[in-house]
């Protein structure tokens, strides 16, 4: 039998994945199809020899497909982010090398918008993620970044606790530059005013209001923006 290659753009993308979660699991990997792949279309066949959904242009023998074992074995990075990281680059255009993404029975197409419908299909595909690559010349051999590194990750409880903090302290400034400076107060080392207090206080300085104002909308911006990344889809 003819030698293979994976397409590009996929050896790619598995790179990626393997440089975002270097100690991944591989066990759900898969390019080449096995006996019940040749036996249906399948972008995991030889697109030569076997049966595929599309002629190329070419004679070289090419695996259109990889399948992504699901355990990523990192912290606050799944499959699920990573899948919702390829789709949004999809929907927007920026990303034009995949035709379908199957993951968590669910099913996302080039040719239906990327709109999600349940995949139905034996294999729920819970171990393993499945990306069908393009069959045209140039997008096969597009290796440029899949931009897996922008992905963004979750807020862990430490990261909760953090913005917490930041946001506590920033109120805690705020109702101390009050106190010293216009009401004259003395403030206690370790004395830690609640948000609430330094809410009434804030009610007679616009500008500290302001100021405040600004350190936590900076602060909910990058959450909203993490969050949004993340629930969109
Ligand atoms: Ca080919
Ligand atoms: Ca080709
Ligand atoms: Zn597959």
């Amino acid at each position: 039998m003819a030698d293979w290659v994976l397409v590009p753009c996929l050896v790619r993308l598995r790179a990626e994945l393997n440089g975002i979660a270097p100690g991944r699991d591989k066990k759900s990997d898969g390019t080449i199809g096995d006996r019940a792949h040749r036996a249906s279309v399948s972008d995991h066949n030889d697109d030569e020899t076997g049966r595929v959904p599309i002629r190329d242009a070419d004679s070289k023998h090419e695996v259109h497909a990889f399948d992504a074992d699901a355990d990523l074995r990192t912290p606050n990075l799944t499959m699920e982010m990573v899948v919702r990281h390829l789709l949004r680059r999809c929907r927007s255009g920026a990303e034009k090398r995949l035709r379908y993404i199957i993951y968590n029975r669910r099913i996302w197409e080039a040719s239906n918008g990327w709109r999600q419908r349940a995949y139905t299909g034996s294999s729920p595909h819970t171990e393993h993620a499945h990306f069908s690559a393009s069959y045209e010349t140039a997008r096969e051999v597009d290796t440029s970044s899949w931009r897996l590194e922008d992905i963004p990750v979750a807020l862990t409880d430490a990261d909760k606790k953090w913005l917490s903090a930041q946001i506590d302290a920033a109120a805690t400034r705020a109702a101390e530059r009050v106190w010293k400076t216009r009401l004259n107060i003395a403030v206690q080392s370790g004395a830690k005013p609640s948000l609430q207090e330094a809410g009434s206080i804030l009610r007679y300085t616009s500008s500290e209001h302001h100021r405040i104002e600004d350190e936590l909308q900076s602060l909910r911006t990058e959450v909203q923006k993490v969050l949004a990344e993340e629930n969109q889809g």
